[in-house]
């Protein structure tokens, strides 16, 4: 390999929850240090979801926004384009952020061409359909009706609610049955059929795997992104050649 093929930022990222928040400065260290010294050298990152732990506006200005905005702006300007797409999480980022940030924000299902194979992407908690009341609180909260009602409140009130959020799902998500929280294997094969793709990259269970399964007779692969803690956590990199997984 030249000199300059080996400079040249042709490597994929791949990475899901972080769960980023003031509580866990440690994580916001991490992914800090893996902009800074391991996505500068690829080409793109794609972020699916759950950055933030939680999100109440692009007014938001509270530890660690900003410094992570700015972060993300660096990686931009630098050369590495930053894709998102919106987690349950932090579904109320908008175009603001995306300004500050330089991020692009994508469609909840979004397909791209990697290296030659149709890859379809997404958070992962819409293909999670046994949880009935979960999505029928998506399909409430991502009207425009209700983000509005959300967004005008003042900076301070979405603050305290945010918190009881997080409390109460927190809670919820104990008295939750496993086979709930992760995804419904028929949803995974009618959405891949939907788009005509044979590889699904997605995050949100923090159940990191890669499953084989079949669509219609053709051989498909469905990987899942692992979450982000103090002890571990990891980024799905792809080249030309293949992928493997990188642990952080
Ligand atoms: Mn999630």
């Amino acid at each position: 390999m030249s000199r300059f093929h080996s400079l040249m930022k042709n490597e994929i990222l791949f990475i899901s929850d972080l769960h980023l928040t003031i509580e866990r400065p440690e994580i916001t260290k991490k992914f800090i240090h893996f902009l800074t010294h391991r996505a500068s050298k690829a080409h793109s990152l794609y972020i699916l979801g759950d950055l933030f732990d939680s999100w109440i506006g692009d007014d938001d200005f509270s530890p660690p926004i900003k410094t992570v905005k700015q972060h993300l702006k660096n990686l931009v300007e630098q050369g590495t384009q930053i894709f998102y797409i919106h987690g349950n999480r932090d579904f109320l980022i908008g175009q603001k952020f995306s300004q500050e940030s330089g991020v692009i924000l994508l469609d909840e299902y979004s397909v791209i061409n990697l290296y030659g194979v149709e890859t379809l992407l997404t958070h992962g908690d819409l293909l999670c359909t046994d949880d009935i009341d979960y999505q029928a609180f998506r399909i409430k909260s991502r009207s425009q009706a209700w983000k509005n009602n959300v967004l005008t409140k003042p900076l301070f009130l979405r603050l305290l609610v945010a918190r009881w959020y997080r409390l109460r799902s927190f809670l919820h998500k104990r008295k939750k049955s496993n086979t709930i929280m992760d995804v419904n294997q028929q949803s995974v094969e009618n959405i891949m059929h939907q788009h005509q793709t044979l590889r699904l990259i997605h995050g949100h269970t923090h159940r990191q795997a890669i499953h084989d399964l079949d669509i219609k007779g053709k051989a498909a692969q469905r990987f899942v992104l692992p979450e982000w803690k103090k002890e571990s956590a990891g980024v799905l990199c792809w080249e030309k050649s293949g992928y493997h997984l990188e642990s952080l």
